[in-house]
């Protein structure tokens, strides 16, 4: 990939590394561990020496069946976590995870880089916002809303509706007057996604690779993980690592993690092995 976020240049086929700052009370996995703007930035601060690219500041979680978070709650935790990083000259770029046109407009006032959009742009307004920035945005694919998303979790074959819906997406971005070039596209796991459905997808995430636009995936600490392994959200660090080596080695550009320390060790061992794989040319 190359792309200008921020003050960085995204530059090679990464694996780059997002961090996760959750500040909401509810998350799936660290729901009230960063819900107070002190506790998110430093938890921040911390994701940036362990080795993150980028870091992914949310007040609303995504969780099956979340309840919707009125906007102004939602300004209210995600603004002034922004405002402080930005004031404390946060070394990274900063991404908003949100699927709100105002909280998306907000937090790029005060200072955020990125739009991470879980709705795939069920906001239409979000993408207006998104295109007046002229900031890069993420694209995720989504069927529903948190709230009834696993009710649609039907499909023949995953990654060719997936790709194909995520088409559609890009094509209403474009509409809207996102550039291509500014635009990472994310297949959504576990969103409207059963665990089967989730593991098919990771299994054949190199289908996605013909849009053309570099991926973004988050298989952090979710519940396929736990549904193959029986363990809590709080204990899937090795299932999340498997998942982000099955990524890197299928060429994934970006991917979205909790654990970044143990995250970047697998990343940089898996990237190293496809490079070594990819060095070989010609039968043996
Ligand atoms: N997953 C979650 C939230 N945002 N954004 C992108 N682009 N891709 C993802 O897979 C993704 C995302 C869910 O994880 P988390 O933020 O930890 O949980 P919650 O939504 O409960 O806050």
């Amino acid at each position: 990939m190359r792309m200008q976020i921020g003050a960085r240049l995204f530059d090679g086929p990464g694996p780059f590394l997002m961090g996760i700052v959750n500040a909401t009370p509810d998350s799936f996995s660290d729901g009230g561990l960063f819900l107070d703007a002190d506790a998110a930035v430093a938890h921040a601060l911390r994701l940036a020496e362990e080795g993150a690219d980028l870091v992914d500041v949310g007040g609303e979680s995504t969780r099956p069946g979340a309840p919707p978070v009125p906007e102004v709650e939602e300004l209210r935790r995600v603004v002034p976590v922004v405002e402080r990083l930005r004031a404390l000259g946060f070394p990274l770029p900063i991404s908003v995870d949100t699927a709100k046109a105002e909280v998306a407009r907000a937090a790029l006032a005060a200072g955020a880089h990125l739009v991470n959009d879980t709705s795939g742009l069920g906001d239409p307004d979000l993408g207006r916002a998104v295109a007046a920035a002229g900031v890069p945005i993420v694209l995720m694919h989504m069927r529903g809303t948190p709230a009834d998303m696993q009710a649609h979790a039907e499909y023949h074959d995953v990654a060719q509706e997936v790709a194909a819906e995520l088409e559609d997406v890009l094509a209403r971005a474009v509409a809207a007057g996102i550039a291509r070039e500014r635009t990472i596209l994310d297949p959504g796991i576990g969103f409207a996604k059963t665990a089967e459905q989730s593991i098919e997808l990771l299994a054949h995430v190199r289908e996605l690779r013909r849009l053309g636009r570099p991926l973004l995936v988050g298989p952090s600490r979710k519940s396929f993980i736990g549904k193959l392994t029986g363990a809590p959200a709080g204990e899937r660090v090795p299932g999340t690592i498997a998942a982000v080596t099955a990524c890197v080695l299928a060429g994934v550009e970006m991917v979205r993690v909790h654990d970044v320390a143990a995250c970047r060790q697998a990343a940089r061992v898996a990237a190293a092995l496809r490079e070594a794989g990819a060095a070989r040319t010609g039968p043996r």
